[in-house]
């Protein structure tokens, strides 16, 4: 038997990848369609074969399941934000960030289009470097930080996120001859029938790697979890943790929060923090009592 990950699946069969090159059509062994164990593409399978045809014997534990789009063992997520055109969404990105910390993921921020505002990207760059990610410069269009970008994609499987419009589709098109997806407003090339129906797959890099074609967490609703573990949430929070005045501080209205005195001292930025309060009264909203 030989290990692979299912790459794109259509009307029952798979398109299986083996040692990250070799493509191989399977079928589900019977057993798996009776168990009516749902495959996803981004599982990894064991698989009997006889040359570029083969058969899924058996689906291997997954350790993530994003469910929108669907895709298993998903470890990463680029967020992309354009340094303008369209102006860079902080709430929106914080709001991915969010998202990609409750379901373990590792994040990077990918800067787009530094070729129209070399300035605040840079900005932004020390702004989520200071909140503790990893962050890259690039530029679609101007080859620049295709490298780092396939540097971080190495190894893992990624989606990407972000708003329409900023350059993902043109970023993962740079990254390898041969790929070719929509570039521009895809709604209004395609028509949305066509657009909705179509399925997920994976793109395998020669550098290493799998990009998941469509973007990771499509509709976004506040995370469903408690106001007292948003924080957990935040990198860049947990230095001062317990150092609150009030055990339990949620670091809005509470005296001697260290949070607060954090973010008065810019230690914490400001647009960081206010996101956080935004999303607190989200989550609130959500309780039940
Ligand atoms: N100036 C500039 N324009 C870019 C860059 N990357 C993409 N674009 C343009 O931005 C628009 C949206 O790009 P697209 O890849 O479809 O964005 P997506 O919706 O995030 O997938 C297109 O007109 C691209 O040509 C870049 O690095 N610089
Ligand atoms: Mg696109
Ligand atoms: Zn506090």
């Amino acid at each position: 038997m030989e290990d692979g990950i299912i790459i794109k699946g259509i009307g029952g069969f798979y398109e299986v990848l083996i040692e990250g090159q070799l493509t191989v059509t399977c079928r589900l062994r019977g057993r798996l369609r009776l168990e009516g164990e749902r495959v996803l593409v981004g599982d990894r399978v064991r698989i009997t074969r006889s040359g570029q045809e083969g058969v899924v014997e058996e689906i291997l534990p997954r350790t993530t399941h994003l469910q929108r789009p669907p895709i298993a063992n998903v470890n990463q997520v680029m967020v992309v934000m354009a340094a303008a055109n369209p102006d860079p969404d902080l709430i929106l990105l914080d709001r991915i960030l969010v998202h990609a910390e409750l379901a373990g993921l590792e994040a990077v921020v990918v800067i787009n289009k530094v070729d129209l505002a070399a300035g605040p990207a840079s900005s932004l760059q020390s702004l989520y470097n200071k909140a503790g990610y990893q962050t890259v410069a690039a530029s679609a269009k101007a080859k620049v930080g295709l490298d780092c970008i396939r540097d971080k994609l190495a190894g893992k499987l990624t989606t990407f996120a972000g708003p329409s419009g900023v350059g993902k589709s043109s970023l993962i098109n740079a990254l390898e001859p041969g790929f070719s997806l929509q570039i521009g407003d895809v709604s209004a090339k395609l028509g949305r029938g066509r657009h909705t129906t179509r399925s997920v797959s994976l793109l395998p890099l020669s550098s290493g790697g799998l990009i998941a074609d469509t973007p990771g967490f499509s509709r976004l609703e506040m995370v469903n979890t408690e106001p007292e573990r948003l924080q957990d949430l935040f990198p860049e929070f947990t230095a001062y943790q317990g150092l609150c005045q009030f055990r339990g501080c949620l670091h809005r209205h509470e005296p001697k929060c260290a949070v607060k005195q954090a973010v008065a001292g810019n230690s914490i930025a400001h647009s960081r923090y206010e996101n956080y309060l935004l999303f607190l009264s989200e989550i609130e909203a959500k309780q039940p009592y």
